[in-house]
């Protein structure tokens, strides 16, 4: 991961976009010219395409495909989410450390990302499968002035805020399964996680944790998912998703804290392929079957039994059956 200078050198690169002498970044950064060589060497060995050339100077041609926290943070302009980036190889789970700096008091909008998780988790349990440098695999703390039993909503704000940043960056229509599949193609593409960090009646924090299939062939996919890359034929750039992905949860998290949950649940409306569907859903070893007819503010699934009664489902597994 490039350090503070590092990063600077490659500001000071992007910047100009062309030939940079030599001199002019060592004078500029306040750094020797063989510091600056050495520097470059590390920025090349973590996968940064620079040419060197004689009397020329250095010039940027392309950045890794890495998750580095410097090329999150460049040009992401948001107010809070992603402000500190914790970034991993590898992990067990981005939930596990997220948690431990929620924890820790750390505020919310920290963001915790790695490139591969060996023990990445669904919900119940499950796991997420999260293969290195395919996917996008992120925790994001918030810390809402919420009842704990509003929190719902927050997984709807994420799936959103998800489908929002895949149609902008790659053009395709997820949807929305309740209420945490996002969709592509009838196959699973990502998954939502909420934990809450909660005393009675008071959240303390909630951890949000996004898993995206990018740019997974189908070697590294089950039968029942599918990957961006897989959909459009073509490589998606997961930095540039990410960004978007942080951006819109800051602007629907925004909205949220303004006009309350309405706009939220109604911009989801627009997602969800479950409405006016005929349901199953398990939860807490309960089997209920009946018509999906809507959201309430809170996210909670309203269903209509056969017998006519409604009942509200705040979580479970749901199976549409046609
Ligand atoms: C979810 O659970 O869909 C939530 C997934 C959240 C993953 C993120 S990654 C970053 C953060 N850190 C973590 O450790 N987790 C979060 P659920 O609805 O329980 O779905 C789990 C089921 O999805 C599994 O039982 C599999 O059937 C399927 N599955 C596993 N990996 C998958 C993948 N990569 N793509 C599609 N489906 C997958």
């Amino acid at each position: 991961m490039p350090e503070i200078t590092q990063n600077k050198i490659l500001d000071f690169l992007r910047h100009k976009q062309e030939y940079v002498s030599g001199e002019e970044i060592s004078q500029r950064l306040k750094i020797s010219r063989q510091a600056l060589w050495k520097h470059i060497q590390e920025l090349k060995n973590a996968g940064y395409d620079i040419l060197a050339v004689p009397h020329l100077g250095y010039c940027l041609v392309s950045s890794p495909d890495r998750l580095f926290p410097a090329e999150v943070a460049h040009h992401l302009h948001t107010k809070f989410i992603g402000k500190r980036i914790y970034y991993f190889d590898n992990l067990s789970s981005t939930m596990d450390i997220a948690t431990q700096l929620g924890i820790k008091g750390l505020p919310e909008g920290t963001l915790v990302l790695s490139e591969a998780q060996s023990r990445g988790r669904g919900r119940l349990g499950r796991n997420w499968l999260s293969p290195k440098y395919k996917g996008i695999y992120l925790s994001l703390i918030l810390r809402p002035k919420i009842l704990p039993v509003q929190t719902p909503i927050l997984t709807l704000l994420a799936a959103v805020s998800v489908c929002e940043a895949i149609k902008e960056v790659a053009g395709l229509d997820a949807r929305i399964k309740w209420p945490n599949d996002i969709i592509l193609s009838n196959k699973k593409l990502g998954g939502i996680l909420t934990e809450l960090n909660a005393e009675m009646d008071e959240v303390r924090f909630i951890i949000i944790g996004i898993g995206i299939n990018v740019n997974n062939d189908k070697n590294t996919l089950i039968p029942t998912a599918t990957s961006l890359r897989e959909e459009k034929k073509a490589q998606v750039n997961r930095i540039t998703l990410l960004k978007e992905i942080l951006r819109k949860l800051e602007t629907n998290y925004l909205i949220l804290q303004d006009k309350g949950s309405e706009v939220i649940s109604e911009k989801w409306r627009v997602y969800a392929i479950t409405l006016g569907r005929r349901v199953k859903i398990i939860c807490q070893k309960k089997h209920l079957e009946g018509q999906a007819i809507d959201i309430d503010n809170d996210g909670a699934l309203l269903l209509r039994l056969d017998s006519g009664l409604i009942e509200r489902v705040t979580s479970g597994d749901i199976l549409h059956c046609r």
